[in-house]
């Protein structure tokens, strides 16, 4: 027999628990809050880009749309591909924005509207995110794909969720705090890994590296337009850190948001970068729109393949 315990009794309690109007808002056609999806509206595999332009440059590879729901900055098209069912969703830029995303993808499929309580049996998503993103090595070009092994974040979200660390994440974490001094006077760091299931499906033809998620574009990123930043060497120390045979490719604005959400809840999640900056050769694309266009193939022909 096995012992019941007051974490099982927790879970139970949330499972059980019905979930205020305050919490889980569903508008007047039974659509989850910001991004005015229904259950039925969503499929499990999802991908997500940051631009809500670029939901119908991914879309228009559908054989066929179901759906195309718009509010705000958030655009969600359901279609096929050779019958697979995928449903594409803009972010709109930055963890917060991920917060909500991740939320309500998650609350559709796993909360039952009628009732508002987690149901018993959870599906797992697939969330694969096509991004773009500032390279962090000189060997990384411009226009090539980065494939997150990892996401760390530097941007705070994940504190404000009970989260846990295996003891390799705990060890890279106190390594990065050393050698980037990024100490208290910022968050605390946190990572996640990418999910094994989908990760094994892009190996061959793309970079693979630790992405760091950062609050911002300019300070957070080492930009200096007009204003002065207070740890001036940190792209450097991002370009020089490595912990094993792991070392930081790129940094951008969502991954690590994604990745700590998603596994906290039992997603499998993977982040794809064109790289439109290389912040240590000093060049950007000189076509953003055909390299995006080509990581949008590339990672369709795999997805509709799995
Ligand atoms: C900044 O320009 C935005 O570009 C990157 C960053 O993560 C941030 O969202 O990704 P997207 O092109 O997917 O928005
Ligand atoms: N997105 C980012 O967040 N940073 C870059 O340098 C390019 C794209």
């Amino acid at each position: 027999t096995k012992r019941i315990t007051s974490s099982h009794i927790n879970t139970l309690n949330i499972i059980m628990a019905k979930i205020a109007e305050s919490e889980l808002i569903i508008n007047s056609r039974g659509a989850i809050y910001h991004l005015d999806v229904r259950p039925e509206e969503l499929a499990d595999t999802v991908i997500t880009v940051g631009d809500p332009d670029r939901v119908k440059e991914v879309s228009k590879h559908f054989d066929h749309i179901e759906h195309k729901r718009q509010h705000r900055e958030f655009v969600t098209h359901t279609g096929t591909i050779n019958s697979k069912r995928l449903s594409v969703v803009s972010t709109g830029i930055g963890p917060d924005n991920v917060d909500i995303v991740v939320n309500e993808l998650d609350a559709l499929v796993n909360i039952d509207f009628e009732s508002r309580t987690v149901k018993p049996d959870l599906t797992r998503l697939n969330i694969i995110r096509l991004g773009t993103s500032g390279a962090l090595q000189e060997d990384i070009p411009v226009d090539s794909i980065v494939v997150s092994t990892h996401g760390l974040g530097i941007d705070n979200l994940l504190n404000y969720y009970k989260h846990d660390n295996n003891d390799e994440e705990m060890q890279i974490i106190q390594q990065f705090v050393a050698h980037t001094q990024l100490n208290s006077n910022f968050s605390h760091p946190y990572i996640s890994s990418a999910g094994s299931a989908v990760l094994k499906h892009f190996v061959a033809g793309f970079y693979h590296g630790i992405t760091i998620t950062c609050p911002g574009f300019y300070g957070p990123q080492g930009r200096v337009l007009r204003l002065g930043l207070t740890n001036p060497d940190l792209i450097d120390r991002l370009t020089e850190f490595t912990f094993g045979q792991h070392r930081i490719t790129n940094f951008e604005m969502e991954t690590s948001a994604i990745y700590g959400l998603g596994r906290l809840l039992g997603h499998q999640c993977l982040s794809l970068s064109t790289i439109v900056a290389n912040r240590i050769k000093k060049e950007f694309s000189k076509d953003g729109n055909a390299a995006v266009e080509n990581m949008i193939e590339k990672a369709l022909k795999i997805i509709a393949s799995f």
